[in-house]
């Protein structure tokens, strides 16, 4: 007999997860750091059926988008994980989850990582389940590995390892701005999880890649704990990019990267040697994310202006409950 809404934002990683090592309970290949934005945030509400006024129990979850009913791949997905929720609370009560997503359409950023932290905080307060960060974390990563890092303010790393030790958790770091840069607002031709799941299958570097990024991880928590902002930048850097090439050498290949794209890292390394430090990084598509000290971060957006529409973000808050009661 409970609603409950959650707000969560979404992040980026500085040292990226690409590939599971257990596609059912989403455990990574190797952990990961990101930073959690302070725009684009998914609100979301979970009601509980008997709670939505009807008084019947429909037998089905009902997920709307933006106002708009979702497909039924998505409210599949939202489905499976409810169940999972449904299983901890030992209930079989639907629900209907109503979610709103002020990222704008395309952009990449990491809808799946704010959509699942959002549901994970409203659907485990709705269903009575009383859960810590970490293991809200914990839940989150079922519906979507890099979920499990929207939970977390500001600097996180997510650990690999078995289902219990596989959460997300804050890092102390550099104070750090980032400029999004959305060259292209088109749908990726690939989705993340079936991308990752080739790359494991048919890249001859994914072994690289899995201690590659055991090693950038363990220097990137160095670097942070050093407060080290060039450190940081370097490893972001070149890892976004080790990223990029094992996804490009998987068969069939793929490449998010647009020729922009590459651009706006060939402007961003010249910035730099004119004196503004600055470091790109790109997900699984074309629009790229530059971190830059606070101080510089104006004149870097407007650095950057000619490549796309930019904007300016900083480190925001984990998933929080905004909103909970019977109803
Ligand atoms: C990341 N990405 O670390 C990497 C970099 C995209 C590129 O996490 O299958 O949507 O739901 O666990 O979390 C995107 O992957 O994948 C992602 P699933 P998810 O941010």
């Amino acid at each position: 007999m409970t609603t409950a809404t959650a707000r969560a934002y979404p992040n980026i990683a500085l040292v990226k997860y690409w590939g599971k090592q257990d596609e059912d309970l989403i455990l990574p290949v190797a952990g990961s750091l990101s930073l959690t934005l302070d725009a684009f945030p998914t609100t979301t509400t979970v009601a509980l059926d008997a709670a939505t006024g009807t008084g019947t129990n429909t037998g089905i979850d009902t997920f709307s988008l933006n106002g708009a009913v979702a497909s039924t791949d998505a409210t599949g997905r939202v489905t499976r994980f409810l169940d999972r929720v449904r299983e901890l609370a030992g209930s079989e009560t639907r629900a209907t989850v109503t979610s709103t997503n002020e990222a704008p359409t395309g952009a990449g950023l990491a809808s799946s990582a704010s959509g699942f932290a959002a549901l994970a905080t409203a659907a485990a307060a709705a269903y009575g389940l009383d859960l810590d960060r970490r293991d809200l974390s914990r839940l989150a990563r079922r519906g979507s590995g890099s979920a499990s890092r929207s939970l977390v303010d500001g600097l996180a790393v997510w650990h690999a390892g078995d289902d219990a030790h596989s959460y997300a958790e804050a890092v102390a770091g550099p104070d750090m701005r980032m400029v999004i840069v959305t060259v292209d607002t088109a749908q990726k031709a690939v989705s993340s999880r079936a991308a990752m799941r080739r790359t494991a299958l048919t890249s001859p570097f994914f072994p690289a890649w899995i201690s590659s990024t055991e090693e950038s991880l363990a220097a990137m928590l160095e670097a942070c704990a050093a407060d080290d902002f060039t450190r940081v930048g370097r490893i972001t850097e070149s890892h976004a990019l080790r990223m990029h090439a094992v996804i490009q050498s998987c068969d069939p290949p793929i490449r998010y990267l647009a020729p922009t794209s590459v651009a706006v890292f060939d402007a961003v390394a010249a910035l730099r040697e004119q004196g503004l430090e600055a470091y790109s990084t790109a997900d699984a598509g074309p629009n790229v994310a530059v971190i830059v000290r606070p101080e510089q971060a104006e004149d870097l957006r407007d650095a950057l202006a000619g490549f796309g529409s930019v904007r300016l973000v900083g480190a925001g808050d984990g998933a929080r409950l905004i909103d909970a009661g019977a109803s």
